[in-house]
């Protein structure tokens, strides 16, 4: 347990230092600071050893000294690997005992662990070709399976897709009330989540997502004074999982062969909240339907691609699905006055 808190406190101290050097100011920083990655643990789907799940990075709107960094290193990226490579083989022979011991290796799971810089850094450079000249995210009404895939699966263009899921019941079905049932009344699926999947409490105050069903109705409600929220978390409990999917389908669209990840993911909150700007390092494309309320999305290219591709913004009303490779741009969310926002999405390929 204690192992896990210093695992999650180490993520904050990254992610804050990510803000930080994007210029965020103390007082943003607390505001704004979410747990994203801070509860990130062992995802099933991605099968990966270290913090795994969704992996976010900050660091976009200074990214700079990342971008000079990766520079120099793909310059010199031969002779980077041969002196670590021939360094660490040296030192892992003659003094493995001491550097265990020394970076407590025995008791980490990941030698290197993903921090901002790190994950930035490390990234690969993208080709911009794939949005240059896209201006604006493609709106479409009549989207058919051919299209997608022909213009939008794979292409790394963001689609939203009008009046996707009319006949979805989750549109009438899920709620606040909906899913505080359904998680408190199925067993251990308060746990799973905790323990296999991810809660990213955003500006909230809340530990898990069992502390976020246990506010007030009032809060819920977003009653008169009350202090506002927005969450998100993938589930990973099965029973709840086949509820869920009853309630909505894969949507039409996506090719037939494609796989879709068994994580849900869900986000859910009120107006003027939502995440802010990320870069996702998750397997596959996403698509998130908006099953109430609506949220604006702001699409932002990443700095090797900011000089031939654009920022756009897209608003999201109830009914439609978005699709967008959360890999390939940064990217926030801001629910708009109204409803509450609810949305359920998952990964494709
Ligand atoms: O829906 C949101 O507010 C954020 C979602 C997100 O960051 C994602 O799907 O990658
Ligand atoms: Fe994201």
């Amino acid at each position: 347990m204690e192992a896990k808190r210093k695992q999650i406190r180490d993520k904050f101290r990254n992610l804050k230092s990510g803000a930080e050097m994007k210029g965020m100011k103390a007082e943003e920083i607390k505001q704004t600071l979410i747990a994203t990655g801070a509860q990130s643990a062992p995802s099933k789907q991605s099968g990966l050893e270290c913090d795994s799940g969704k992996i976010v990075s900050l660091l976009r709107l200074d990214s700079k000294p990342a971008l000079k960094v990766r520079q120099v290193l793909r310059k010199h990226l031969l002779k980077v690997f041969l002196v670590v490579g021939v360094v660490s083989a040296v030192g892992g022979y003659f003094f493995k005992e001491t550097l265990i011991e020394a970076f407590g290796i025995r008791e980490e799971r990941c030698v290197l662990n993903n921090n901002n810089f790190v994950m930035e850094v490390a990234r690969p450079m993208l080709n911009c070709n794939m949005c240059a000249g896209v201006t604006r995210i493609p709106i479409e009404t009549d989207m058919t399976s051919e299209v997608f895939i022909r213009k939008f699966a794979y292409s790394g263009i963001p689609v939203l897709i009008k009046g996707a899921i009319a006949n979805w019941t989750a549109m009438d079905t899920f709620s606040f009330q909906f899913f505080k049932k359904l998680y408190t009344e199925t067993e251990g699926a308060l746990d799973a989540v905790e323990n296999e999947c991810q809660f990213f409490p955003y500006k909230t105050d809340f530990d898990t997502l069992g502390d976020m069903f246990n506010m007030s109705e009032a809060r819920a409600n977003f009653s008169e004074g009350e202090k506002t929220w927005y969450v998100g978390w993938s589930n990973c409990d099965s029973t709840v999982g086949k509820i869920l999917r009853e309630h909505y389908q894969r949507p039409f669209f996506l090719p037939q062969d494609s796989e879709s990840s068994m994580l849900d993911w869900i986000f859910m909150g009120g107006t003027g909240q939502g995440a802010f700007v990320h870069l996702d390092f998750v397997e596959r494309p996403s698509w998130q339907a908006q099953i109430s309320g609506k949220k604006t999305w702001r699409i932002i290219p990443v700095p090797e691609c900011e000089t031939v591709c654009t920022e756009m913004n897209v608003t999201v009303h109830k009914g439609d699905i978005f699709v967008f490779d959360s890999n390939l741009w940064y990217h926030s969310t801001k629910v708009e006055p109204g409803e509450i926002s609810i949305t359920i999405g998952s990964e494709y390929d």
